[in-house]
């Protein structure tokens, strides 16, 4: 049978705002993109996935659509984006659209029908509801912080937003409102683009008898009244069968605290739903009894299970994962689970062994790949994310200091991941000739795509490697994953093994020397060993016992 295209696929993420601008007024666009089409080619990758594009009152940095069919004005026109599109292909290459439709822009036409009056064709496209004693309809809370609830004087009812006020959710009870989701879809897989990430897409479907949370997990927290939510397959099922299966595309869709089994549901293809799913269960291993705003270290064993778990049971259950460690909304990796500093190369590389040897399709956030870090920001006048803002104003009230609130910023904030791609080490790291929408990271002289094209050893080219490995040999698509030395403190290791081959993967995720003994249940006997990619230049062919050093990563055949 032949396998689909994108299970030997490696993704790119492109944050147009913060990618390259061409205009000079500070923001990324359409053109810019173009501009580096050959660069990422030059990189090795197959799908470029462009966070939203289309018109928005940009509250969310695009996240927040007022049209579906036109494009972001500062970002181009749609003549940039056929112009994009075409030169896409003409490379090879293939361009998927973030679909935002759990909600709109309060800015949306259909909401501006919808809030007008109780009999308006459009007021069941959204969720509105009577208040409770003039109190919303339920004690949710919104995940950009305060009720998920806002009153609207119009009709006196609220609407439900279950991210920032301005983002309203739609009612995917209302078929009409799907038929219209529909058809936009269709009209963009007709102008030939290639597939779908789709937006919390696991929030969807909402339990219709919209209970008050008993806060047993958190304060108001409400999720388990609309995560995958009771009618999602069969919403999916019916997108799948209107829309993804007239096409050769490929859809992937963003799950928020969503369960392994459904997220097999949601890509086991007999289903017919979707191609595969992100989870960030393995990305809250820094976030202590579950609370993202507070400083913290990682638990190194922790993220080994939850990786691990997901490996071993999507596998099993015919699902498909997506592998990253980066987005937008997460901070820089290198910064994160390596060391930014005096690791620089050898961590970030290290990270990106581990995750690209994974079974599932990997993804690359723009900078990722020659290493782009946190940018320590520390004054609250730098960060522009609505989340962070939103988070230092609730801090402030409830009484902490600045400097405190500043220290879990540089840690947490989604600005982290958002700043310029560093090009090179001109003005502007040669993002733009502009002022630039948000700062960028004072390491641009040191740590920039330039430098890492220009230099043997980069990071770059272990990515370019990385995903040639993939395309050469079948096993990181197909092999199984079994963990190995899983107690240890600081390996990550773990074998790669289908009928014809194996791949073993060995990971010091620590600055520190470390050794390891393969147990026996690793059966290397009868099979000659050869090493496929280090971030060393003398790793040994030995492979029984070895040592460790800081952030040494080994692949071996
Ligand atoms: O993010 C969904 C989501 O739940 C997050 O990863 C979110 O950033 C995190 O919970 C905040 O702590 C998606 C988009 O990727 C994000 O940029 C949007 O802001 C969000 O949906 C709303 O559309």
């Amino acid at each position: 049978m032949n396998e689909p295209w994108w299970k030997k696929a490696v993704v790119y993420q492109i944050y147009p705002k913060s990618f390259n601008d061409t205009t000079g007024n500070g923001v990324g666009d359409i053109q810019g993109i173009i501009e580096k089409l050959d660069y990422l080619k030059e990189l090795g990758v197959d799908v470029l996935w462009l966070t939203p594009i289309y018109d928005s009152p940009q509250r969310d940095n695009g996240y927040d659509i007022s049209d579906y069919y036109s494009i972001y004005e500062q970002y181009g026109s749609m003549e940039d984006f056929d112009q994009l599109l075409d030169a896409t292909h003409k490379r090879g290459m293939k361009i998927i659209m973030d679909i935002v439709i759990n909600h709109t822009s309060i800015e949306h036409d259909w909401f501006h029908q919808s809030m007008s009056s109780k009999d308006n064709p459009y007021r069941d496209f959204y969720i509105w509801k009577d208040g409770e004693d003039g109190k919303p309809p339920t004690n949710w809370a919104s995940k950009f912080g305060g009720s998920a609830w806002r009153y609207d004087e119009t009709t006196g009812q609220y609407y439900l937003h279950l991210f920032d006020v301005t983002q309203a959710d739609l009612n995917w009870e209302n078929e009409e409102m799907r038929k219209a989701v529909y058809q936009m879809m269709d009209y963009w897989l007709r102008k030939g683009v290639d597939g779908f990430r789709l937006d919390v897409i696991n929030l969807i479907s909402k339990d219709q008898d919209f209970p008050n949370d008993d806060g047993s997990v958190a304060p108001g927290d409400g999720r388990k009244f609309y995560t995958d939510g009771p009618r999602v397959h069969e919403f999916f099922r019916e997108m799948n069968d209107e829309v993804f299966s007239n096409f050769d595309i490929m859809t992937v869709g963003e799950m928020s605290s969503t369960t392994i089994d459904n997220c097999i549901k949601y890509t086991n293809p007999e289903r017919n739903e979707l191609n595969m799913t992100f989870n960030f269960h393995h990305l809250k291993v820094d976030y202590p009894n579950g609370e993202k705003w507070t400083k913290a270290n990682f638990d190194f064993h922790e993220l080994k299970e939850i990786l691990s778990t997901w490996q071993v049971e999507m596998h099993k259950g015919g699902g498909w994962n997506a592998l990253f460690w980066c987005n937008h909304d997460q901070p820089r990796v290198v910064s994160r689970f390596g060391d930014d500093q005096r690791y620089h190369n050898k961590s970030a590389k290290m990270l990106a062994t581990t995750i690209h040897m994974m079974k599932g399709t990997p993804y690359i956030y723009q900078g990722e790949e020659f290493g782009m870090t946190n940018p320590n920001f520390n004054d609250i006048e730098d960060y522009r994310d609505v989340e962070s803002l939103n988070m230092y104003n609730m801090k402030k009230q409830e009484g902490m200091s600045d400097q405190a609130i500043i220290e879990i910023l540089k840690q947490k904030s989604r600005d982290n991941s958002r700043t310029p791609v560093q090009w090179n080490d001109n003005t502007n790291a040669g993002f733009t000739n502009g002022t630039p929408w948000i700062n960028i990271a004072e390491n641009y002289k040191e740590v920039n795509a330039e430098q890492a094209i220009a230099e043997k050893d980069s990071i770059f080219y272990h990515y370019q490697r990385l995903i040639r490995l993939r395309k050469e040999y079948d096993v990181v698509t197909d092999g199984d994953y079994q963990l190995i030395l899983g107690g240890q403190d600081d390996t990550f290791a773990y074998v790669r093994s289908n009928k014809k081959e194996k791949l073993l993967v060995i990971n010091n995720f620590y600055g520190r020397e470390t050794s390891f003994e393969l147990p026996d249940t690793v059966n290397i006997n009868g099979y000659t060993s050869k090493l496929l990619l280090s971030n060393y230049h003398d790793s040994s062919d030995e492979i029984k016992h070895k040592r460790l050093r800081p952030y040494e990563s080994i692949v071996y055949h």
